[in-house]
Order: C-alpha cells, then sequence, then structure tokens
C-alpha cells in the first residue's frame, strides 16, 4: 500500500513544485533554513555581496593560521618535549612582522570597503523618487515625481491570500520599475525608524527631523520583503515592507491609476517637469501660491512639486535639500489634519493616521495599534 502511494506522492509533489514556480512571481524574502543572504537583486547589494564574500576568505585564512600556530606552539613547546624554556623576550624582526602584515590586511580590506561605501551612498542620475515616511507603526509612501500621489501602507493581519505571507504582508505595496534608480527619501514622524530591504542592500534610519537619502536600482522582477529595522516602539515588529518591482510598462499603467484616484492631470506633471528641467537653477522667488513656510532656494527636482497644491507638512519636507536638512517637526503633522485630503484612501475613512505619543495615548492605547 504505502509502495504505491509513493510515486503518486512524489509526482503531486513535483507538479505542485512545479506550478508553484511557473505561476508565482520572484520573491525576495528569506527562506527556512537559508544561510546567508538573499540573492541579491540591487547592484549594491551584488556589491555587498562580494565584499562579503572576500571578508569571508580574508577571516578564514587568518583564523586558520592562528589555530595551526597555536596548535604548534601547544605540542612542539610542551613541557614534555621543551623541558629548558627559552628566555627571549624581544625578537625585533619578529615584532616588526606581525605589526606590518596586520596593517597591511587592514589596509587591503579598507580600500574596497570605503569604495563600496560611497557607492552606496551618492545616487547618481536617479531616474524616479520615493518618499518614506515612518509612523508608529506604518509606513507612508509617496511620488513626487508624479505628481506627488501617496498612500499609507500596514501590515495586513487577516485574510491572507495563499501567496502572503504572515507579519510580512501589507495592504498597499510600493510600486517600482526594474532597473531604474530610484532615489529614497526618508524621514520619520514620530520615532527612529529604519526603512530595510535586504535583497536591495538598503537599510536607511527614517529619523524625525532630518530627510535621509539613499538609492536601489531592481534588477530583478519580483515582491522583495523588509522590515523596519530601527526598534520604534511596541509595533516595531508589525510595519513590514513589500516592494513589486513591475515592468516600465506596467509602473506607468500603475502610475496612471494611482493619478486619477488622486485627481492628478498627468498633463500637468509632465509640463511641470519639463519646466522644472528647462529651467535654470535660479533661487526661485516664493510665489502667492506657495505655502507660506516652503524653503527657498528649491531644488530642480522640488519644482516639479509644484503641479499640485501640496499640504503643508509635506511642502516642507519635499522643498528642502534632500540630505541632512531640517523638516518640520512631527508635531507639526498632527495638527495639520490637511495632509490627509490628498490621500486617495482617505476618502474611505478606515485608515485613520494614528498619532500617538506617550503623552496623549490614551491607557486602552494597545487597541487602537494597527495589529490587534
Ligand atoms: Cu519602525
Amino acid at each position: 500500500m504505502k509502495k504505491s502511494l509513493f510515486p503518486a506522492a512524489l509526482f503531486a509533489f513535483i507538479t505542485a513544485a512545479f506550478r508553484a514556480s511557473a505561476d508565482s512571481v520572484y520573491e525576495g524574502i528569506a527562506k527556512p533554513w537559508q544561510l546567508g543572504f538573499q540573492t541579491p537583486a540591487s547592484p549594491v547589494m551584488e556589491k555587498l555581496f562580494e565584499m562579503h564574500n572576500f571578508l569571508l576568505v580574508v577571516i578564514t585564512v587568518i583564523t586558520i593560521f592562528v589555530l595551526i600556530l597555536l596548535t604548534y606552539i601547544c605540542i612542539r613547546f610542551r613541557r614534555k618535549a621543551n623541558p629548558v624554556p627559552s628566555k627571549t623576550t624581544h625578537n625585533t624582526k619578529i615584532e616588526i612582522i606581525w605589526t606590518v602584515i596586520p596593517v597591511l590586511i587592514l589596509v587591503v580590506i579598507a580600500i574596497p570597503s570605503l569604495r563600496l561605501h560611497y557607492y552606496m551612498q551618492k545616487v547618481v542620475d536617479p531616474e524616479l523618487t520615493l518618499k518614506v515616511v515612518g509612523y508608529q507603526w506604518y509606513w507612508h509612501y509617496e511620488y513626487p515625481d508624479q505628481g506627488g500621489f501617496g498612500y499609507d501602507s500596514y501590515i495586513k493581519k487577516t485574510g491572507l491570500a495563499p501567496d502572503e505571507h504572515r507579519l510580512l504582508a501589507v495592504d498597499n505595496h510600493v510600486v517600482v520599475p526594474v532597473d531604474t534608480k530610484v532615489r529614497v527619501l526618508l524621514t520619520g514622524a514620530d520615532v527612529i525608524h529604519s526603512w530595510a530591504m535586504p535583497a536591495f542592500g538598503v537599510k536607511r534610519d527614517a529619523v524625525p527631523g532630518r530627510l535621509n537619502e539613499t538609492w536601489f536600482e531592481a534588477t530583478k522582477l519580483g515582491r522583495f520583503y523588509g522590515q523596519c529595522s530601527e526598534l520604534c516602539g511596541v509595533g516595531h515588529g508589525f510595519m513590514p515592507i513589500v516592494v513589486d518591482v513591475v515592468s516600465k510598462d506596467d509602473f506607468k499603467a500603475w502610475v496612471k491609476k494611482k493619478q486619477d484616484e488622486a485627481g492628478i492631470d498627468p498633463n500637468a506633471v509632465a509640463k511641470a517637469k519639463a519646466g522644472a528641467e528647462n529651467a535654470t537653477p535660479v533661487v526661485k522667488p516664493v510665489s502667492a501660491e506657495k505655502p507660506a513656510n516652503a524653503a527657498e532656494g528649491t531644488p530642480p527636482s522640488a519644482k516639479k512639486e509644484e503641479a499640485k497644491p501640496a499640504p503643508d507638512a509635506k511642502a516642507e519636507i519635499q522643498g528642502k535639500e534632500p540630505v541632512n536638512s531640517e523638516v518640520k517637526s512631527p508635531a507639526s503633522k498632527a495638527v495639520a489634519p490637511k495632509a490627509e485630503e490628498n490621500q486617495p484612501d482617505a476618502a474611505a475613512g478606515e485608515k485613520k493616521r494614528r498619532i500617538c505619543t506617550a503623552a496623549s495615548c490614551p491607557l486602552n492605547y494597545l487597541d487602537t495599534l494597527p495589529f490587534n
């Protein structure tokens, strides 16, 4: 009986596995019993992977060398084999050797390490900007180059589809085109969060009052998973990140859909973009329709935003230099409920922002968390 069932079960397993791999998209996710990194899906992660492999060789050679040396010393110079020990205390030649060699090893490690660090740090000619704001405990995403539509991304607690993963599924995914340099601008609205996407080699803190920058270029189509990686409170483990990498055409179609939902005129966006590209980078006077407190001398990328009336707090964030500039304090977000107006799903009324600080929260605030 058992014998006859086995081939059938094996066949069923193989066909099921084949069907799963044929139907489902590529997933950038940690697998059970996985060793090492996820498969790299961006140039940065490929370089990080190479760097890691190189360091692994260096440290393995050093460890084996020290192990052999210790073993040799323990055997060769044990009391029985070496009854009269040497009284030597200094040996200039050997001291120079064991100082210089480690220095050389460190230099050999430092040069590629620093080169990679600078490569990761600076995005050259970004083709798309993604704005990421960390909240307790969800993410908010915006696409300033596409008219500034945005949406919140909450963990999905129930009603998971068969291809969704518990604690990693979210209601609204980030969508980016493949083979496109994406500049990511990050800030935090309440406490420090960290936007991390292992397959892209991205992990950058979202700090309240600062605008951080990082970048990635997804080289693989598929769905990629990440998590908040800075302990940000009781819901820290419940603000995952899902990025869908789609073809450029699919991305255009998705942008069109999102713009329609948000009531953004794509022609106005294109016009503003063209205008910003042709404009000479001079300090522009603050015009009447701009928010009163918008930054002067906005970078060309920020000028694209003028196509839509941005809410005060957001314009403040968009209008300034991307790196290390100050943004409005999180408190301003709380007193500016206008930010909701441009959210496509705000009308549904079900995704109310939960601004919650230790002082303002009711005692039963745990009941209000998105993951209950
Ligand atoms: Cu967080």
